[in-house]
């Protein structure tokens, strides 16, 4: 089947290719320093297997535009199907071997070109790249001890091999989450399992935690990525703002928004944007984007690019009309003063729990002054306040992280405070003597803010500095929002 569609990204995609091609770059040396620093981590008894990510089915037989593998991405830079990266610390030579997908004609006319092993080189800086038809023979000669195809050299793998004699090497893989034993084992325990059944001298390893500990820090390659990344979702969000009026409809607004993303050359969305106009604004993952804008309305926004595989998290609420109403305003002020809490919060040897901490203070005391809430202390207020205001940001928008570890520079994150008044939150409270009481009492201040959702969402990256906000070219206070909104009427 020919999609006109389906051929456009194509042909991006391999016009970056062939950029990559043409210079080995910044992202390539970066890449290998992180494969350097995993190396590290691992340790010389290691051999380690990262596989690329299968595709997925969109409909009948036409697949999802290609999503790779955060991680083999991070370690690679490669975005293409069929890739597996193996990394063997101990070797003397050849550390890191790349398995890439052999040539085929017939589909490279449907889908486009494959990176030769060649290419692939030149693309990850990885310098030994083999077809994967030599995988299977290259990882049962490497866990028999009896030198793999490609690793010609006698004592290449000798630090390996004496490690597996001495039945104390390690096979690491990224192990997915197991959560009982019933459930079908994800392909990484799979194949853990097939090799234990075929060969001796080693213990299973999850590499996710040495990992999910690197992407954590961004390097200062990752982080003028992110930067720009994230400059072309203010960019977007402030198209959403121009394009945001009564009577149009809230898809008009993201399709405003999406198409500065593949202007600026964003690979896509880093996830689905969320347009919640009026009550939708309430909804946490509104994505239907389907409702006509009325006079009135708040606009709540949720969206950002994926830029060379790196997305930032921006939220705006904006009144359509240009003008806030009182209660809409008063909403907005307390989410505003508890991000302000939680930038202050942010601070290299603070714990991500500080911030979330600094912004419950400020929503609690903002929620009772109002009267939605009736107890000063206590979790009362997250009736309306539901959700945690901070995570971290990379190549997944929900990154990974080692939790518990105190910030550091280099890490970069969302802040994020939010209140949301739906009346039917009390539905979810148990029927007790005391919930009757405060329904009873915060009743009218429901009535009258009830539908108002608001969120605003930054992305920091903390440097030895301070915090930097990455999105701070986007209005953000309620005079800053009211004025673009009014400049940008004429272009309406
Ligand atoms: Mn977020």
């Amino acid at each position: 089947m020919l999609n006109f569609r389906r051929q456009f990204p194509l042909v991006v995609a391999v016009a970056l290719a062939i950029v990559r091609i043409a210079s080995a770059g910044p992202m390539q040396e970066d890449v290998k320093g992180r494969r350097a620093r995993v190396m590290d981590k691992l340790g010389p008894d290691t051999v380690a297997v990262f596989w690329s990510a299968p595709p997925r089915i969109y409909s009948n037989d036409v697949n999802y535009e290609y999503r790779q593998d955060s991680n083999l991405l991070y370690l690679t830079g490669i975005d293409q199907e069929d890739t597996i990266l193996v990394l063997m610390p101990g070797n003397r030579t050849k550390r890191e071997i790349l398995f890439v997908r052999e040539a085929d004609a017939r589909r490279e006319h449907w889908n486009g070109h494959s990176l030769t092993p060649s290419e692939a080189s030149v693309a990850s800086g990885v310098e030994t790249v083999f077809t994967a038809n030599q995988f299977e023979p290259f990882m049962a000669g490497v866990l028999s001890a009896q030198g793999a195809p490609g690793l010609p050299q006698a004592d290449e793998a000798k630090a390996f091999f004496d490690a597996l004699g001495q039945g104390r090497a390690n096979l690491a893989l990224l192990l997915e989450p197991q959560r009982n034993l019933t459930e079908t084992p994800g392909p990484a325990r799979q194949f853990a399992a097939r090799m234990r059944d075929r060969f001796f001298g080693f213990q299973v390893k999850d590499a996710t935690p040495v990992l999910a500990g690197l992407r954590q820090i961004k390097t200062p390659y990752e982080q003028a990525v992110l930067r720009q990344s994230v400059l072309i979702s203010t960019e977007a969000h402030k198209a959403g703002m121009r394009a945001a009026a009564p009577g149009k409809w809230e898809y008009q607004v993201e399709s405003a928004i999406e198409a500065v993303y593949l202007n600026n050359g964003a690979m896509s969305w880093g996830y689905p944007s969320i347009v919640g106009s009026g009550p939708n604004a309430t909804i946490l993952h509104y994505e239907k984007s389907s409702r006509q804008m009325e006079n009135g309305d708040l606009l709540l926004v949720d969206a950002a690019a994926n830029f060379e595989g790196l997305t930032g998290d921006i939220t705006r609420t904006y009144p359509i009309n240009g003008h806030f109403t009182q209660a809409q305003r008063d909403i907005y002020e307390i989410v505003f003063a508890a991000q302000e809490a939680g930038i202050k919060a942010a601070k290299i040897g603070a714990a991500p729990d500080d911030i979330q901490k600094a912004c419950d203070e400020v929503l609690r005391a903002g929620l009772v002054k109002l009267g939605l809430v009736t107890e000063p202390t206590g979790r009362q207020f997250k009736i309306w306040a539901t959700h945690g205001v901070t995570h971290w940001i990379g190549m997944d928008v929900h990154d990974v992280g080692v939790r518990g570890k105190p910030l550091e520079a280099g890490m970069a994150f969302t802040i994020e405070p939010g209140i949301y008044i739906r009346d039917q939150a009390f539905n979810d409270l148990p029927k007790t003597p005391e919930n009757a009481a405060f329904i009873e009492k915060v009743r009218a201040a429901v009535e009258k803010y009830k539908n108002i959702g608001v969120r605003i969402e930054d992305s920091f990256l903390l440097l030895p500095s301070g915090v930097e906000n990455l999105s701070a070219a986007l209005p953000r206070t309620v005079a800053d929002v009211e004025r673009f909104l009014s400049e940008s009427k004429g272009s309406r």
